[in-house]
């Protein structure tokens, strides 16, 4: 099949999932076009199978706002045409299952029907999208795509809940490519981070507010008061500055590296022994499966869909939103005793399996092959 992706090419969980998808699907023999403002930063190869167009948003003057969503119909219309593809997939509601629509609608006036399947990821539906300035215009790109896909049932819930949806909402789980994450720990060179004695923890994300940093610097303070620590501390986002003062305050600035973005992150979650993510709501936490898949266990809070991802007492432990003292004494009671350690490790690997990238992507192609047949058959 020639398949359209359409995503944001940035460091976050969508953009990761997208390319990772296009990816996978190009090794299964798919044409994958993507269609973004810059090459995702997750692509690094582009082949016979593998292209990547850019969107270029012209700069003018009169302008308050540059027409992206305009910008991207247009590319999308000529793409298609130029490439033949057959099926648009759209990660993120906002502005891309819009602009998809509309570029459906021209190609129809020569007589091209191009079905879109939209995936929503998160915050499109339950912090951007659900805002009244955009609800209707999401809605309406939702109601008109032609499969809806969520990352998780926790997202299906909340989409069904906010939007008034007429369309089927099929659960396609995030997904996770085990061999990049497979990992020899006698050659993680973990000895550049930490002594011996010192346990390593580590937070990814984009470091905004959703993502409450400061818990994770609190939860750290606690457990390095009784085990020797260090924390990884991964991305880049508004509450950076912030963690950076909060940890000078609390003296433990020495304790902690501040790696900004990084492009390594399985060298990273090799030498980690314990994962945080204290969100104050997450579609699904691909960056707990991401450090599941490297043996490590996860403390996280039980909001969303991550309560699908990690499971309380196996993979690692929840707690509630915000309960810093109760994360605290978890990743305790998992850093004070190593055979615990070393049995979470292996749980964690475990779980990760059930979300192997060869399970989901079938489901993806599954789905895009239903759309083509619907439109065949009305004609
Ligand atoms: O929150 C982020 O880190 C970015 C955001 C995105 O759209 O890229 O992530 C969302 O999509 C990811 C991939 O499906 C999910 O794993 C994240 O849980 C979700 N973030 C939220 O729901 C806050």
């Amino acid at each position: 099949m020639k398949i359209g992706i359409v995503c944001y090419p940035t460091f976050g969980g969508s953009g990761v999932v997208a390319t990772e998808l296009g990816l996978e699907l190009s090794k299964r023999g798919h044409k994958i076009h993507f269609i973004t403002y810059n090459q995702p930063v997750r692509l690094e190869l582009l082949g016979n199978n593998v292209h990547y167009h850019e969107v270029n948003v012209p700069e003018y003057p009169l302008f308050h706002y540059q027409p992206y969503e305009l910008a991207l119909s247009s590319k999308l219309v000529d793409m298609v045409k130029l490439h033949k593809i057959e099926v648009l997939h759209v990660h993120y509601a906002i502005p891309h299952a819009y602009a998809a629509y509309m570029a459906q609608k021209i190609l129809l006036e020569d007589n091209i029907y191009v079905p879109i399947v939209t995936t929503l990821h998160g915050t499109d539906i339950t912090l951007v999208g659900s805002h009244p300035f955009y609800k209707p215009a999401v809605t309406f790109s939702i109601n008109k795509s032609d499969a809806v896909t969520t990352v998780s049932k926790s997202l299906k819930e909340d989409t069904l809940r906010l939007f008034d949806i007429k369309n089927e909402i099929n659960v396609v789980t995030n997904f996770i490519d085990l061999n990049k994450f497979k990992h020899d720990y006698t050659d993680c060179q973990r000895g550049m981070m930490a002594n011996d004695d010192e346990k390593i923890i580590t937070h990814i994300s984009n470091m905004r507010e959703v993502k409450r940093v400061p818990d994770v610097i609190n939860t750290f303070y606690n457990v390095q008061k009784e085990v020797p620590a260090k924390l990884m501390m991964v991305g880049e986002g508004p509450e950076r500055e912030p963690a950076e003062r909060q940890c000078r305050s609390l003296g433990i600035s020495d304790k902690v590296v501040f790696f900004g973005n990084s492009n390594e992150i399985d060298r990273i979650l090799c030498f980690t022994d314990l994962f945080l993510l204290p969100s104050e709501t997450e579609s699904f936490g691909l960056s707990a499966l991401e450090a599941m898949a490297s043996g490590v266990p996860v403390i996280s809070s039980n909001t969303g869909g991550i309560p699908e991802v990690n499971l309380d007492g196996f993979s690692g432990y929840l707690s509630n939103v915000g309960d810093v003292e109760d994360m605290s004494k978890k990743a305790l009671h998992i850093l004070k005793d190593d055979a615990l350690l070393n049995t979470f490790k292996k749980n964690a690997k475990t779980q990760a399996r059930k979300f192997d990238i060869l399970k989901i992507v079938p489901q993806y192609e599954a789905i895009y092959e239903a759309t083509l047949s619907k439109c065949l058959k009305l004609g």
